[in-house]
């Protein structure tokens, strides 16, 4: 069993109430991890997906091996039959086979570059390890998604819901740097998967991927969107259709009290790291209804369901 998509949760309801009852006791299968290792490879920087998925590994009693591969490892080539006369070191094909004889399930951070839409549709990196690994493999954030950070977004909302369908909004927000996708694009398909009324708020211009995106409502009105909404889930995203590009910066779009007030009283969301008073205002994100501490603090216990599975090899 491999975690790299949603597409991998065979019961969201069942994955959600397992995640909440190992909450309630995280140390109860401190034996099932003995003796098996786990190898966490970041090629890009991480403070909850790191330290959650660590603390989930140890909850289950299993080792951990860290690795940094921008500044410690070989530059990896990707390309089968590629001549490897210029930067890259070492193939993927090595890498992943003698990677996967120290470590029993290998867990990989790997963001999209955001100049090749093709190569990053491609993920590259993600298949390269499910390719040539020999042992499980967990996506840590993709080019294209972060299956981890939804689970833990789902496990939240099931904790906050005050209704049998809340109403979701999801909003675009500005940010000064290029960002993926990958987090979106997660939280979307996992949208789908729930009993909820949905809805995507982004600039126009900004529309995702619509192999993702499917039939979800997208409401180009920010204010519309955010009437009567229970949950708000801010997230920047670069241009999907002008690849990587900046193409808005309106501070209009920014989540404020004053569009807070428009809501059902909701909960605010956000994956973090967060660049305060540019997606958000102090205000929103110091106040109650701001549930993002709670948020990160459920990533380890949704990377520690998907271990578990992975350990328990697939129940
Ligand atoms: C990443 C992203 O995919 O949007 C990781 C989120 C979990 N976020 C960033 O890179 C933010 C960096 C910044 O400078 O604000």
């Amino acid at each position: 069993m491999n975690y790299t998509s949603i597409k991998d949760i065979d019961s969201l309801s069942k994955w959600v109430k397992s995640a909440i009852k190992i909450k309630k006791n995280p140390l109860k299968n401190k034996k099932l991890g003995k003796n098996k290792t786990l190898g966490m490879l970041f090629f890009n920087p991480s403070l909850r997906t790191r330290l959650s998925t660590q603390k989930a590994a140890l909850n289950l009693g299993m080792n951990v091996m860290v690795m940094n591969f921008t500044n410690e490892g070989w530059t990896l080539e990707f390309e089968d039959g590629a001549i490897m006369n210029s930067g890259a070191s070492e193939h993927i094909k090595e890498a992943a086979e003698v990677i996967s004889q120290y470590c029993d399930i290998i867990a990989v951070r790997a963001f999209a570059g955001l100049v090749d839409k093709e190569k990053d549709n491609a993920e590259i990196v993600m298949s390269g390890f499910l390719k040539y690994a020999t042992v499980p493999i967990v996506n840590m954030e993709g080019a294209t998604g972060h299956p981890l950070q939804a689970l833990a977004d789902a496990i939240t909302m099931e904790e906050y819901k005050t209704t049998h369908r809340p109403k979701i909004v999801l909003s675009w927000a500005p940010h000064p740097k290029a960002l993926p996708q990958a987090v979106v694009n997660s939280f979307i398909e996992m949208m789908q998967l729930q009993d909820a009324e949905f809805i995507i708020t982004h600039p126009e211009g900004y529309e995702l991927n619509p192999l993702i995106t499917k039939d979800s409502k997208i409401e180009y009105n920010q204010d519309k969107a955010f009437e009567n909404a229970d949950f708000i889930y801010a997230k920047n995203w670069s241009n999907y259709n002008d690849y990587g590009k900046i193409t808005n910066s309106d501070p209009n779009w920014t989540v404020t009290a004053d569009k807070m007030k428009l809501t059902n009283n909701a909960k605010f969301m956000h994956c973090l790291p967060v660049r305060r008073n540019v997606i958000v205002s102090d205000e929103v994100l110091d106040s109650e209804n701001s549930i993002v501490i709670e948020q990160a603090n459920n990533r380890t216990y949704a990377a520690q369901l998907v271990l578990q599975k992975i350990l328990k090899n697939g129940q």
